[in-house]
């Protein structure tokens, strides 16, 4: 195999998510691309974004669906960094410099605590969790008809792009959030629905299963910083002029105008 040279891989990366051009897959060019040495082209790609001004400010998981992961063919999920200028202000997004966008809905648990280690229950997620949010998160692969292998999309920062917070916030203790049962209407009409435990059962394994993931590679969970859970429902593909709107049964809609 080709000698591995992760900055590089970094900095092409980079330039592909900054400008929303699609890319030929990693692994093309090195087959041998392990999930390790994704992670490090994970976090080498987002120190750019920090160069920039442009901090974390969370953690997202994904492939926290049983489909999304017998389809590619993995018995565990993934993880990827948000950072500040991923979330929206307002729930508008500009697709002009995305390449083939996809909505999907979410959770988002926003911690007051640090959260670390190999053996993190339940219980200190919740003890540590300060509230939940609704959110969409927009997945946007930088690789050619949004076709990859796992280390590819490692290295794509787990096709993260952009997400919006609901302005509600919810005490953890509100509900049962496996049980909320989400609804999405694109343009009217209804395109899919989920409830909350697709995500690996209960939303709060997702966070569980990140706090391990993290500590295999010596991160922790800082207080204040956001972690997006998982879909809810497939995500569904947008353009401009769409207008999605996710009802969370018993809790708030969520809007979101395409432009
Ligand atoms: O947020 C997600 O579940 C996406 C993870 C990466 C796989 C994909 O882009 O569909
Ligand atoms: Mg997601």
């Amino acid at each position: 195999m080709k000698r591995l040279d992760v900055k590089a891989i970094a900095e092409k990366i980079d330039y592909h998510q900054q400008n929303g051009i699609e890319m030929v897959k990693i692994t093309n060019e090195y087959p041998e691309l392990t999930v390790e040495e994704a992670y490090d082209i994970q976090k080498l790609t987002i120190q750019r974004y920090v160069e920039r001004n442009d901090p974390v400010i969370g953690w997202k998981m994904g492939l926290t669906s049983k489909a999304k992961q017998i389809s590619m063919g993995v018995d565990e999920p993934i993880y990827g960094r948000l950072t500040e200028s991923m979330e929206l202000r307002e729930p508008v997004l500009h697709v002009k410099d995305l390449i083939h966008p996809k909505v999907e809905p979410e959770f988002a648990f926003v911690m007051n605590k640090e959260l670390k280690g190999g053996n993190v229950k339940p219980r200190d997620v919740w003890a540590a969790a300060d509230g939940i949010y609704l959110a969409l998160e927009v997945i946007d692969s930088r690789y050619e008809n949004f076709k990859f292998t796992l280390p590819d999309v490692v290295a794509d920062n787990a096709s993260s792009t952009k997400f919006v917070l609901g302005s509600q916030v919810f005490s953890p203790s509100y509900t049962q959030w496996d049980q909320v049962k989400v609804t999405m209407h694109k343009n009217g009409e209804e395109v899919q629905s989920g409830y909350g435990k697709a995500v690996l059962e209960h939303p709060v394994h997702s966070v569980v299963e990140l706090t391990k993931m993290m500590n295999r590679d010596n991160l922790t969970i800082k207080p204040g910083m956001a972690v997006l859970v998982g879909g809810i429902t497939e995500a569904v593909s947008v353009e401009e002029g769409d207008i999605l709107n996710v009802e969370y049964e018993g809790l708030d809609t969520l809007n979101l105008a395409i432009n």
